[in-house]
């Protein structure tokens, strides 16, 4: 990173920006928590939260992670001239912000031409997915473009609406909550200019498709195009504007929200689409299959004369077969009868009422999952690298890559699905603690450097809990699945009791004392996460983990207030280890580098070492450094490396270096 306008050495590859949902009050407090006089007390940290909430001032470090919190408000300072504000200047020159981050780690990659990450973690509507797009509008507008370029920035920008229309939904949580996880590369050549993208998604959420919590919507889209589909083209795909109509949309009973408008929401999505790279008959097609949803949806079924279930809504069936451009006598099999392999035979038989409804369901979340993943690689092909176009060396470039995952969430009725989310952020809450609190001391330690060991919560017992080969829950999961007989959600649970009763993070109703615990009822588990407890329900787990489609629908081919809640802040804190991290920061060095590269950068400065240091290298360093007067307590002598603890260290000797050699250009990195 920069000091003064000059980058300084270390050895960073991951960059955090840990979010906190405050929802508000008070002054300025430290723009780094390892500045903070108290910094073992938690309620200093949290006044310090509290403080620069009060003041607008939402970024806050602990070293190199940023603390982020969301204000539930628009603040003027995203504009092009605050990011402007930002370019090249060091973290401590400037108030925290997101663009430093960014700035920082786009410096990182150029000057070490090596990859980075910025991983954002937090809770449901924290500000995860605001905060990656913040990441992409600063590298869209303070990197260097050339008109071609332009296609592919834009393109980047663009993929955002898009995605968030299709992959995106209201929860209890947040009005916009990201129902995928999304990790996207945007790749730089040797000038630093963005030359390509990818999008890897994770796990759509497909049961919102059919299902919908009340106070909760189906994804963006169905609505946008309901609202903002021109007459004509509604009238082509047999739909209707009020979306009241559509059994797939009013099971939250909210289809309008104050904080949305999806009207506007689609123009901005048609134009996306455009600028993308979409031909209009790719744009057809998909239009197609979101209709062909709504009116999968509307299918019924009933008793037919000789008892027989049937398709009863005709008009439906008719619109589904010319919009997904299948017989409409196969659909309708499809949708009433099942196809089975049996030793070798396929047989066909009639499906009941229930088993219709779950396999019509079945068919539109199929539908629907598949169209995303569609999506995505479309638009994957749209922001791939093309070396001739950019007339590069696909060789030289490097890529930043950015993690923004649903958040740990927590409802009255947790399903699947938050099974599924909150496990996601179990193996994130792992990444950060092996990046910031467990590698940081093994390295101490492993360097020989004194060291008292900070004690964190690992989460790795909830991870092995989840994941663990035969007895880990997933495990237990699949082995149901396949099991035969007649395995049921029930006989799942059974089986969790049987094998993890007696974990310390899991719990059912049973005591061990053969009483029945109350808070946790006979069709759920508890799982005590590394971020609070969650009950989840049993039902349905078998099936959404089968994610069963038969045969023959396969072949058919188809704002959380601006308010500082401490209770809820303080909850954060604890969880995401915030305090453990400042220990650990605080105690710790600010820049490490190998010997080597210590002694061959500032070799110069001191005669003993200068034009070449003939003994051992950690002998060299310290002749060095005590030519240079640091004194003991300013820096640690590891194996292989020296550990400074201060930043204003290192750049008093950086200073001496510029004196010497003034047109210098500086390459080394640090950390934070
Ligand atoms: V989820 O895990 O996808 O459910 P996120 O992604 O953490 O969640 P999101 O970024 O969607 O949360 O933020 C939720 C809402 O908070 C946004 O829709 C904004 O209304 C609000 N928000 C978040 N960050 C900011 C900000 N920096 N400035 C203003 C913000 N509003
Ligand atoms: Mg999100």
């Amino acid at each position: 990173m920069r000091y003064r306008g000059r980058d300084l050495g270390g050895e960073g590859r991951v960059h955090l920006v840990m979010e906190s949902t405050l929802t508000a009050r008070d002054r300025v407090g430290v723009q780094d928590f390892v500045l903070l006089e108290n910094y073992t007390s938690e309620a200093a940290f949290i006044e310090n939260l509290r403080r620069r909430f009060g003041e607008n001032l939402i970024y806050t470090y602990i070293g190199s992670v940023l603390v982020s919190v969301n204000p539930n408000k628009d603040l003027e300072i995203y504009s092009k001239a605050h990011m402007e504000r930002y370019r090249g200047v060091s973290f401590y020159e400037i108030s925290p912000h997101i663009y430093a981050v960014s700035d920082n780690t786009y410096r990182a990659m150029r000057t070490e031409r090596r990859d980075q990450c910025i991983l954002i973690s937090g809770e449901s509507g924290a500000g995860k997915t605001e905060v990656s797009k913040k990441i992409l509008q600063y590298y869209a507008t303070t990197c260097p473009v050339t008109d071609h370029l332009s296609t592919l920035r834009d393109r980047l920008l663009q993929s955002n609406p898009v995605l968030e229309a299709f992959g995106n939904a209201k929860t209890l949580r947040n009005d916009n909550s990201s129902r995928f996880g999304k990790y996207m590369d945007v790749q730089f050549d040797f000038r630093g200019a963005p030359i390509g993208g990818h999008i890897l998604n994770y796990l759509l959420e497909k049961s919102r498709v059919v299902h919908q919590n009340h106070g909760e919507r189906n994804f963006h889209i169905f609505y946008q195009l309901l609202e903002g589909g021109e007459q004509d083209l509604l009238s082509k795909l047999g739909l209707e504007r009020n979306a009241q109509k559509y059994q797939y949309l009013v099971k939250g009973c909210c289809p309008r929200v104050s904080s949305i408008n999806d009207k506007n929401d689609w123009r901005t999505v048609r134009k996306a689409l455009t600028v993308i790279g979409f031909h209009e008959d790719e744009v057809e097609d998909l239009l197609n299959i979101i209709a062909s949803v709504l009116h999968l949806g509307n299918t019924q079924f009933g008793e037919g004369k000789n008892g027989e279930n049937q398709i009863t809504t005709e008009p439906q069936l008719k619109y589904l077969s010319k919009l997904l451009g299948v017989d409409g006598a196969a659909l309708r099999e499809a949708l009433t009868h099942k196809k089975i392999t049996a030793k070798g035979e396929e047989m066909i038989s009639p499906l009941s009422f229930e088993q219709a409804v779950a396999a019509r369901d079945a068919l539109a979340k199929a539908v629907y999952g598949r169209t995303f993943t569609w999506l995505v690689v479309k638009i994957n092909q749209s922001l791939a690298f093309k070396d001739d176009v950019y007339n590069s060396s696909k060789g030289s470039s490097s890529v930043i890559g950015l993690l923004d995952i649903y958040g740990f969430e927590v409802f009255q009725h947790n399903s699947f699905e938050q099974f599924c989310i909150n496990y996601c952020n179990e193996k994130l809450q792992q990444l950060f603690i092996e990046l910031t609190l467990k590698s940081e001391q093994e390295e101490y330690e492993a360097e020989g450097i004194t060291w008292e060991p900070v004690k964190y919560f690992d989460n790795k017992i909830i991870c092995d809990l989840v994941e663990g080969k035969h007895k880990g829950l997933i495990s237990i999961l699949d082995e149901e699945c396949l099991r035969p007989g007649e395995p049921s959600d029930i006989s799942f649970l059974e089986k969790l009791e049987d094998t993890l009763g007696g974990h310390a993070h899991f719990v059912t109703h049973k005591l061990s004392n053969g009483k029945t615990r109350k808070a946790v009822s006979r069709e759920e588990f508890k799982l005590i996460h590394y971020a609070g407890e969650v009950n989840y329900s049993v039902n349905g787990f078998l099936d959404k983990n089968k994610d069963l489609l038969y045969r023959n629908l396969k072949e058919s081919d188809m704002s959380p207030l601006w308010r500082f809640d401490e209770a809820l802040v303080r909850h954060q804190v604890k969880y995401l280890g915030l305090m453990e991290n400042l220990r650990v920061r605080r105690a710790g060095f600010a820049y490490r580098r190998h010997y080597e590269t210590f002694l061959q950068r500032y070799k110069s400065l001191c005669p003993r070492t200068w034009p070449n240091w003939q003994g051992r290298l950690a002998d060299g360093v310290a002749t060095l450094v005590q030519h240079l007067g640091y004194k003991p307590e300013e820096y640690k002598l590891g194996k292989t490396k020296i550990f400074i603890r201060f930043p204003k260290t290192l750049f008093s000797t950086e200073d001496s270096l510029e004196a010497r050699r003034p047109a210098l250009v500086l390459t080394l990195q640090t950390s934070w």
